[in-house]
């Protein structure tokens, strides 16, 4: 076990006096409407809310009191948050079940920084590789990079999946307004060759540059996406192998199986096994968003994470952002029960943000043991998922406001609009704030009553109000601020998994599935009627599936 990790003797005893407290508090709490909470406190909407770095948090709208808060940030104390914290700033080997460091945090550390991992300085190579990123890109984006045939490079297809799919796709859509408008971005992840397909089909092979995105190179969808690539670009080249140099990069950690797929490595950029997958988007894995944006853009990016790490690190916990996102997360998901968080971007750009946050959370903390390898005591990460607003308010928002189950909601927002464009930038404001008023504050009966409504129709129209929300607003939507709020929830997800003493780090739960479609693809492909050894169900899938298929 790591050295920093605390032994579970004094964990576990710290833990029970922290919970209890907060569990016997809870039931004080619960029984507290907003309503009266704001009441009592008339200034409660300013006092409970926080700005760093440029994010305002306005948390007031959470069923949580003064000494709610003290609580919880007592909890975090007894639980090691401040010991875990600085573990894995200083690259120990925090992800205990893979024995890895974690530190997506090195890859935005200032060029004078120095984070050790194993007695070596990572922080050299990290600028060595985002300044290899920035050549290339600038050299795709100038033109200067030409294809096989000397055309310009005018599309960029990114072939990866998951951690090395969902950030480019989600930095993309979220940085579009400030990319380049003359080139075109696709992304190919899934093993489904309708993916490819329709990324490609109205593109010019002699135009288009494949990124092959994989810290393993071995993952079955991108290398079966990235040999169909590898076909598809080289029949519409003459089949001529020397192509491949011009039209196919690799980022990678593993070399050896990126030469075996023909790509030279001098085209290969560099990641560390001390990055995980959905901690990469700001790695080389993020080379489709800078060739997308641009260095100068991309190193703003990294600027804001780093601004929102620093501020992680070194802030105290009652007055720090992730911190006090991931606190109030546990305390829905603990004591209220809740299972989901919904996160509404009121930013059309962020359309992909949800996805994004989805594999950041439930992969980090969808866990059902401690560190000690213990079954956990108390339920872990929620599910989280969301939409952008305003769409969502005519759609699934009925259930967050009267339905029978707690969501607790995030509301982002910015002041300033990309896209300004008549009333359009007032009138989405307008809802983010009307939406957490009306959800904090619902209708009461009286209310209903007394705007006329028959009786048998009041209940219907009576909203119970004292949903949960936090609002995060921002200036502006620039790469500065999206890196900022990625990091803000990278580190409250860490908050969290440090609450339930759990590995955020690792991702055994995909493995399993991974393995058992190994063992199927040949029993779906032979000619021979293969000998089953699965369930029955299984079985009888994988018979009808090869009858139906030779029938056609
Ligand atoms: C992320 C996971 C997972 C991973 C994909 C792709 O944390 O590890 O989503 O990113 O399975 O893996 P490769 O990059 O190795 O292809």
């Amino acid at each position: 076990m790591a050295a920093h990790v605390q032994p579970l003797t004094k964990r576990r005893a710290t833990k029970r006096s922290a919970w209890s407290a907060l569990t016997s508090h809870y039931k004080t709490v619960s029984k507290l409407h907003l309503r009266q909470l704001f009441a009592d406190d008339p200034k409660r909407g300013e006092r409970m809310a926080l700005e760093a770095v440029g994010l305002y948090l306005d948390y007031s709208k959470n069923r949580v009191t003064d000494e709610t808060l003290k609580l919880l940030v007592q909890l975090a104390e007894e639980l090691g948050l401040r010991e875990r914290i600085d573990a894995m700033f200083s690259g120990q080997k925090i992800n205990i079940t893979e024995k890895r460091a974690v530190l997506h945090i090195a890859l935005r550390a200032p060029k004078d920084a120095s984070i050790l991992v194993d007695g070596k300085n990572v922080v050299p190579e990290v600028h060595s590789v985002l300044d290899k990123m920035a050549d290339f890109s600038n050299r795709v984006r100038s033109g200067a990079w030409k294809g096989h045939t000397g055309k310009q490079i005018r599309n960029v297809v990114n072939i990866g999946i998951g951690g090395s799919d969902l950030g480019p796709v989600m930095a993309y859509e979220a940085l579009k307004h400030y990319s380049d408008r003359d080139m075109t971005f696709r992304f190919v992840s899934n093993v489904d060759g309708t993916d490819f397909a329709e990324a490609v089909q109205d593109l010019d092979p002699a135009e288009t540059l494949f990124i092959i995105s994989s810290k393993t190179f071995t993952t079955l969808e991108t290398m079966t996406n990235a040999h169909t690539a590898r076909s598809w670009s080289l029949a519409g080249l003459g089949n001529d192998e020397t192509s491949v140099a011009k039209h196919f990069v690799a980022v990678s950690t593993n070399a050896a199986e990126v030469a075996k797929f023909g790509i030279d490595t001098a085209n290969m950029f560099e990641f560390w096994d001390w990055v995980g997958g959905r901690y990469s988007m700001d790695s080389a894995i993020g080379l489709s968003t800078m060739v997308a944006i641009g260095p100068e853009n991309f190193r703003s990016m990294l600027n804001g994470f780093h601004q929102m790490d620093e501020h992680f690190r070194t802030a105290p916990f009652e007055a720090n952002l992730p911190v006090l996102m991931g606190l109030l997360a546990v305390w829905y998901n603990d004591f209220f029960g809740a299972q989901t968080v919904a996160v509404l971007p009121y930013e059309q750009y962020l359309k992909r943000f949800p996805a994004y946050l989805q594999q950041l959370t439930m992969e980090s903390n969808g866990k059902h043991v401690t560190l000690g390898g213990k079954e956990v005591s108390r339920d872990t990460g929620p599910i989280y998922w969301g939409e952008p607003g305003t769409n969502g308010q005519h759609s699934f928002y009925q259930l967050i406001h009267q339905g029978t189950r707690l969501i607790p909601c995030d509301f982002i927002a910015f002041v300033k609009p990309l896209n300004p464009l008549g009333r359009h930038h007032d009138l989405l404001l307008a809802n983010v704030f009307a939406q957490t008023e009306a959800l904090a504050f619902g209708k009461t009966p009286e209310q209903v009553k007394a705007e006329g409504t028959p009786d048998w129709l009041v209940p219907h129209r009576v909203f119970e109000g004292d949903r949960p929300t936090n609002t995060i607003l921002a200036e502006q939507l620039t790469p500065e601020s999206l890196g900022k709020l990625v990091a803000l929830y990278e580190h409250s997800v860490f908050t969290q998994g440090v609450l339930w003493d759990i590995d955020s780090f690792d991702q055994w739960g995909v493995e399993l599935g991974k393995v058992l479609a190994q063992r199927i693809v040949p029993e779906i492909e032979d000619n021979a009627e293969p000998l089953l050894k699965h369930d029955s169900s299984t079985n009888s899938l994988i018979r009808r599936y090869r009858k139906l298929k030779q029938a056609q």
